[in-house]
């Protein structure tokens, strides 16, 4: 078999990347481990930013967030009984949407099966070969049958643990990374949101955010230790837990109800350079991993699809590479902002085992300074809604 873009990976970048240059005519077949269904089901991002809805309407593929998406001008940071708020549109013109990865990806499937954009499920023993010269091809066998796919170009958009990063020799990747000392313990629960924007909570128990994916289904986290298990958590000690940790005015408010979704995320930041090897571009978190406390982790996987998508077709449209070669610069360069910010709000809102009386002072008077200056939480709130592509 034969396309012009083979795409490693069927999470939001891959079929991102698929469907955009679907639409601007350009081939490419999608090889996915799992099968649509399990996709599906993880529960991951929920906060996009400007630049993934202009993507996504881009891509065609707008209508069902733009109608069940919900708008956020704000969001609520406390720590102790203090809160207050961040005001994103005020001091950006932007808001964030709050529509789920899941949903989102569930679009994206929707559209590429609408177009017969070629998807191979339960692919197994994915293979890069030659992609630091000009043809370069991946195998990969399904069901047992050894197969091959020639191609011009291949986005590795295979996550952390997939296997594009490592196709890149070990002595031309520099990685970075920094491995936090605690998870978050994420539920899912049918229940209303207890405040209409987000709540990021620093308490002297640890960390907790307030979110949700729609006014009857809330998301909520709790910082845990890395040893943690969902299963050492029943839904009530989740819910006295978190109550704990938020602003009484809040706690009062909460809506509990039963955990449809419960599960632990560890929390790393993580960037490999380059992103490019030959004609082999890593994209999303094939190349870099945040902390969610930002909620970049989804948004940064759309700045790479955007660096690619325009380098393709710029080789394609003008055969002019010059948006190729500079594709891992680019993207680079906005994927370490996003670690900063990420890496930023992390250490000012979590507890550290190994932090000191004058470290808890430190990230009071963060917090203090964020709500008492204006030039602060302008710089949030540029942050939050996503710096410029
Ligand atoms: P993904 O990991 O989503 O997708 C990669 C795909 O490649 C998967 O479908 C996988 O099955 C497939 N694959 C892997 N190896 C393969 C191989 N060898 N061959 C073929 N296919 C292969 N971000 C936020 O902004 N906010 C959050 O709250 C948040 N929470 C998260 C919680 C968890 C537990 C995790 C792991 C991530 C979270 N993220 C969050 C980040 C997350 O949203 C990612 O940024 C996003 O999924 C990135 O999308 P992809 O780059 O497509 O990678
Ligand atoms: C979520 O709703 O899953 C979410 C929102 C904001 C974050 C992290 C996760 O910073």
């Amino acid at each position: 078999m034969r396309t012009q873009v083979a795409i490693i990976g069927g999470g939001p970048s891959g079929l991102l990347l698929s469907q955009l240059l679907h639409v601007h005519g350009i081939d490419s077949v999608v090889l996915e481990r799992k099968t649509r269904d399990y996709v599906l089901s993880r529960i991951r991002a929920g906060v996009l930013e400007v630049g993934l809805r202009t993507l996504m309407e881009e891509a065609g593929i707008s209508d069902r967030m733009n109608r069940e998406g919900i708008r956020h001008d704000g969001a609520m940071m406390s720590h102790g009984d203090e809160m207050f708020r961040i005001d994103f549109a005020g001091h950006t013109g932007t808001p964030v949407i709050v529509y789920g990865q899941t949903e989102l990806t569930r679009d994206l499937y929707d559209a590429r099966e609408a177009a017969d954009g070629m998807i191979e499920f339960n692919v197994e023993d994915v293979g890069i070969h030659d992609a630091d010269r000009d043809a370069p091809y991946v195998t990969y066998a399904v069901s047992g049958q050894s197969r091959r796919l020639d191609c011009d170009f291949v986005a590795g958009c295979d996550g952390f643990h997939g296997v594009s990063r490592r196709s890149i020799p070990e002595a031309a990747r520099r990685e970075y990374e920094k491995v936090y000392p605690f998870g978050w313990l994420g539920i899912l629960s049918e229940t209303a949101p207890v405040n209409h924007e987000l709540i990021y909570s620093n308490s002297p128990r640890g960390f907790a955010l307030c979110s949700m994916r729609n006014e009857n289904l809330s998301r909520y986290y709790v910082q845990c230790r890395l040893d943690d298990h969902p299963d050492n958590w029943s839904d009530q000690d989740f819910w006295d837990e978190l109550r704990r940790r938020i602003p009484q005015s809040a706690a009062d408010d909460l809506v509990t109800g039963p955990s449809i979704e419960k599960s632990i995320a560890p929390l790393r930041s993580f960037v490999t350079e380059p992103m490019r090897w030959g004609r082999l571009f890593l994209c999303g978190d094939a190349a870099h991993i945040v902390p969610p406390t930002g909620a970049k982790g989804l948004n940064t996987a759309a700045s790479d699809v955007h660096y690619l998508l325009n380098g393709l077709r710029q080789y394609y449209e003008e055969q002019d590479s010059e948006g190729i070669e500079r594709y891992s610069e680019r993207a680079l360069a906005r994927i370490w902002k996003a670690e900063r910010f990420s890496w930023n709000f992390t250490a000012m809102m979590h507890r550290f085992p190994d932090q000191t009386p004058f470290d808890l002072k430190m990230q009071i008077a963060e917090l203090e300074f964020l709500r008492s200056n204006e030039a602060a939480q302008k710089a949030m709130a540029e942050n939050y809604v996503g710096l410029p592509y």
